[in-house]
């Protein structure tokens, strides 16, 4: 689960665009540009596969930019409809030491989240994950990973 300053950094990155330039999330948030959906997830998600691999993401991306964490809940509970999301959200904090080590982020944080993925295979074949990181220099920036299916083998 996303920690309260995680979750600050999850409603921020709504508004970054990974292929542009570090915080562009502020023009985008002044400008009301909102990329994406990123919302808290408050379940467990577990794999029909591999039922011994269970997800706790920090948050899914919808496509939909009106759909808010409340619209996400009641379609759970009330509908019992499990929305499809387009990728996994993996929140990090970093600080300028790690980022200078390597030159972004830690390359352990992809690798990490992929087994994330296992169990929304089961409703997105096409799942993937993006990472974002905000660093204590005060940036914020992000990476796409897509999930190649296959490559994980079970725990
Ligand atoms: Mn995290």
């Amino acid at each position: 689960m996303c920690s309260s300053f995680e979750d600050v950094v999850l409603r921020g990155s709504q508004y970054l665009d990974l292929h542009g330039k570090d915080n562009n999330h502020i023009k985008n948030f002044n400008e009301g540009n909102k990329k994406a959906s990123l919302l808290p997830f408050p379940y467990m998600i577990i794999s029909k596969k591999y039922p011994q691999i269970t997800s706790n993401v920090d948050g899914l991306k919808f496509a939909n930019t009106s759909l808010n964490e409340q619209d996400l809940i009641d379609m759970v509970e009330k509908e019992g409809n499990m929305p499809v999301p387009e990728a996994i959200i993996e929140i990090k904090t970093i600080s300028a030491a790690s980022k200078e080590k390597w030159n972004g982020l830690n390359p352990s944080y992809p690798i990490q989240v992929k087994t994330y993925c296992l169990p929304f295979l089961d409703i997105n074949p096409k799942i993937y994950v993006e990472i974002y990181a905000f660093c204590y220099d005060q940036a914020s920036s992000g990476i796409i990973k897509p999930f190649k299916q296959g490559s994980l083998s079970p725990i």
